[in-house]
Parts: C-alpha cells; sequence; structure tokens
C-alpha cells in the first residue's frame, strides 16, 4: 500500500495552493460580504486547468486523475469554498456528466467550452419538493417527436445565473417512475428559461445559487443525454463522483480552519505562556489533526477507486458523510481556540465555520449518504 504522492500529484497540489494564497486570499472576506465572485478569477481557475480537471484534453481539459481533482478542491477550499464549489459542480457534475454519457456532438458542442473555463455549467436536480427524494420530479419534459417541452422549477441550483449551460433533470413518463426521468443540456437564453433571484445564504455567499424557472422551453431532442429514461440513473452516477468533490471540500475546509488554528495557539499568550502549551488547547490540536487525517484517508480513498475504475458509490458516500462532519465539528473548535477573535470576520474561521455546513447538506445530505452506505452494507 502506497500512501505517498507521485511529485505530479505534488506538483498541482503546490499550484493550486499557491493560487489560493495569492489570488483568493484577498478579498474573500469582501467576497463573503458582497456575495460576489468575480468572472476575472473564473477565467484564471479555467486558465490553470482548474475547471476540467480530468477531462480528456482532446475536449479541452487537463486529462488528470481523481487523486489530482481532490488535491486542487483541498487547496482551493481552505482558502474559499465559494471557489471551489464552482470547480466542484462544473468538473464533477457537469463535465463529468457530459463526457461520460454524451454524444460525440454534446461533447463537441458544450464540454470543449466547459472544461476550459470558456463557459461555466449547472446542474439542476433538486426542486422545492424533491431534494432528497430525486424520483418525486415536478418538472416535466413532454416528448413532442423532435424536441421536447420542459416546464418547472429548480432550486438551490449553484451557478444558477451565471452559468452558460444547464443539465437539467425532468420527468417525460410519470408512469414510469424513475425509469421515465431525463436528463437534458439546457442553454441560459432560451426562450422561457428564467433565473430568480440569487438566494442569500449562511454560507459559501460567494457563489451564485439561484431558483430556476422552465416556462414551456422548448428543447431539441439532440439535447437529451443518453437514451430515453435513462435521467434518473445519470444523476445518480454522476452525483457519485461528486460527493468526491464535495467531500474534498469539506476536508479543506476543515484543514483550513486547522491551520489556521494552530498557527493561531502558537502566538497568542495566556497565563504566562502560547495557549498550545495550555493541554485544553494541545488536545483540542490533536482530536482535530487525527479526525482531519480521517477523513482524508477516505476522501483519497474514493479518488483512487475512481482512478482504479472500480465502483465507487459507497467509498464517496463515506467520505462525504465523514469529511462533512468533521469539517462543521472542527471548525467549530477552530473558532473555540480563536476566543473572541474567533467571532469576528478578520480571522476567517467564522467563514469556515458558516462555510462547513452546507457540506452536510449539498449533492446529497448525510441522512442520504447513510441510505447509500447501509444499503451496500446490507446488500454486501
Ligand atoms: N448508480 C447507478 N444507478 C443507481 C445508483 C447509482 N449510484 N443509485 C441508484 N441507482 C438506480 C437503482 O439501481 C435503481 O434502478 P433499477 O430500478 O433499474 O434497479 C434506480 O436508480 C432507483 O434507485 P432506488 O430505488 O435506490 O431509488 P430511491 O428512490 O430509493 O432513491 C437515493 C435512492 C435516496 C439514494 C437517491 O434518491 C438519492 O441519492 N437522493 C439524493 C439526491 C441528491 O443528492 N440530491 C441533492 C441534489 S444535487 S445538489
Amino acid at each position: 500500500m502506497d500512501f505517498s504522492l507521485t511529485e505530479e500529484h505534488i506538483m498541482i497540489r503546490d499550484a493550486a495552493r499557491d493560487f489560493a494564497q495569492t489570488e483568493l486570499l484577498p478579498g474573500v472576506i469582501e467576497r463573503d460580504n458582497a456575495q460576489t465572485f468575480p468572472d476575472e478569477l473564473v477565467r484564471k481557475m479555467g486558465e490553470l486547468g482548474f475547471m476540467g480537471i480530468m477531462v480528456d484534453p482532446k475536449y479541452g481539459g487537463s486529462g488528470m486523475d481523481a487523486i489530482s481533482y481532490v488535491l486542487i478542491m483541498e487547496e482551493l477550499s481552505k482558502i474559499d469554498a465559494s471557489a471551489s464549489v464552482m470547480v466542484s459542480v462544473n468538473n464533477s457534475l457537469v463535465c463529468y456528466g457530459l463526457e461520460a454519457f454524451g454524444t460525440e456532438e454534446q461533447k463537441q458542442k458544450y464540454l470543449t467550452k466547459l472544461a476550459t473555463g470558456e463557459q461555466l455549467g449547472a446542474f439542476c436536480l433538486s426542486e422545492p419538493e424533491a431534494g432528497s427524494d430525486a424520483t418525486s420530479q415536478k418538472t416535466t419534459a413532454i416528448d413532442k417527436g423532435d424536441h421536447y417541452i420542459i416546464n418547472g422549477t429548480k432550486n438551490w441550483i449553484t451557478n444558477g445565473g451565471r452559468a452558460d449551460t444547464y443539465l437539467v433533470i425532468a420527468q417525460t413518463d410519470r408512469d414510469k417512475g424513475h425509469r421515465g426521468i431525463n436528463a437534458f443540456i439546457l442553454e441560459k437564453g432560451m426562450p422561457g428559461f428564467d433565473i430568480g433571484p440569487k438566494e442569500d445564504k449562511l454560507g459559501i455567499r460567494g457563489s451564485d445559487t439561484h431558483t430556476l424557472q422552465f416556462n414551456d422551453v422548448k428543447v431539441p431532442k439532440e439535447n437529451r443525454i443518453g437514451e430515453d429514461g435513462f435521467g434518473f440513473k445519470f444523476a445518480m452516477k454522476t452525483l457519485s463522483g461528486g460527493r468526491i468533490g464535495i467531500a474534498a471540500q469539506a476536508l479543506g475546509i476543515a484543514s483550513g480552519a486547522y491551520e489556521l488554528a494552530l498557527k493561531y495557539s502558537k502566538e497568542r499568550k495566556a497565563f504566562g505562556t502560547e495557549i498550545c502549551n495550555h493541554q485544553a488547547i494541545a488536545f483540542k490540536l490533536a482530536d482535530m489533526y487525527t479526525e482531519i487525517e480521517a477523513a482524508r484517508h477516505l476522501v483519497m480513498k474514493a479518488a483512487w477507486e475512481k482512478d482504479q475504475g472500480n465502483n465507487y458509490d459507497m467509498a464517496s458516500a463515506m467520505a462525504k458523510l465523514y469529511a462533512s462532519k468533521v469539517a462543521m465539528e472542527q471548525t467549530v473548535e477552530a473558532v473555540q481556540i480563536h476566543g473572541g477573535n474567533g467571532f469576528v470576520k478578520e480571522y476567517h474561521v467564522e467563514r469556515l465555520m458558516r462555510d462547513a455546513k452546507i457540506t452536510q447538506i449539498y449533492e446529497g445530505t448525510s441522512e442520504i449518504q447513510k441510505i447509500v452506505i447501509s444499503r451496500g452494507v446490507i446488500k454486501g
């Protein structure tokens, strides 16, 4: 068993770390306050190859492995989880979905622009009454021969306002249950496709989250992904990889908070010594480090399974379940170690604590991950 990273992995990790420190750190507090994220930074992430990390270079991607993806996600998330969620959605939901299941024409038309960061993608599954219960899609896609007519509402869509390409899951034949669901490629600006106001969120405030509405949107048949009725499985398979990305995001949020807490504890003095010399703080650091290392092993294992071509449904669910719990718990500890300073924005840990919460919710709540894991365990 080899736990070491290759030279290439170390180079990629360092490039992401450098970008996060020099480009993402300045202005991260202001972006969180203003709920913005400049196009310029998205463009730079595209230039570095972060928007199509695992995509084949023949479609404009970087041709890297899932381990590289996880390393990049961790480094970006240590500083700015709003940036990393854009990267995660674009890579593992949109680019992966198109590359694995799209036609050659769809790849040429959409993937080539998404993988370079020239365009941004969004993945639209959740609805007001179908987030976890993903088979209960109320959005309809009625087959009209050479096209579909889409009607419905999607909620909490990352990149919702700024994306160019949207993968939309909708119900074509309700009687067929999950086998009546399809996935479609929609473009911004299609008549009847409306973007609602931006959500005002607890965390990842720089990311762009919207409700989308479809009113008789006409989508050509060639924009359906896969065979008729493949949409639910498309969503499940795609989300399985997405969960590795969110697990890596959670790992980054936790390790970012830990690094800040460790540094602070070596500088801040109380009772005549640096607070890391008090066992109350030292033991917190020990617990944080151990928990984060455990999460890292699960996240890396899930990425490794994907790189080996093995089934990674359970591995990604376990990685996300555990890493998001660690992110939530350890960011709270990081705030505690910072004391009063932890409660003010300048010290960054309060933002990381707010950002951590979403990792237990999106791309399948922790409760959904337990369904996936328990079913896998029982099935054997
Ligand atoms: N890969 C391929 N196929 C899968 C799959 C996977 N990972 N998971 C399920 N399927 C298939 C099943 O095999 C089944 O197909 P068959 O009937 O042909 O065998 C079909 O999909 C339906 O699966 P199942 O019966 O397990 O569906 P459930 O309604 O019980 O739902 C969960 C399963 C809860 C796991 C699913 O709805 C889910 O993941 N929900 C959360 C979705 C989510 O992440 N939402 C967040 C929105 S994105 S931010």
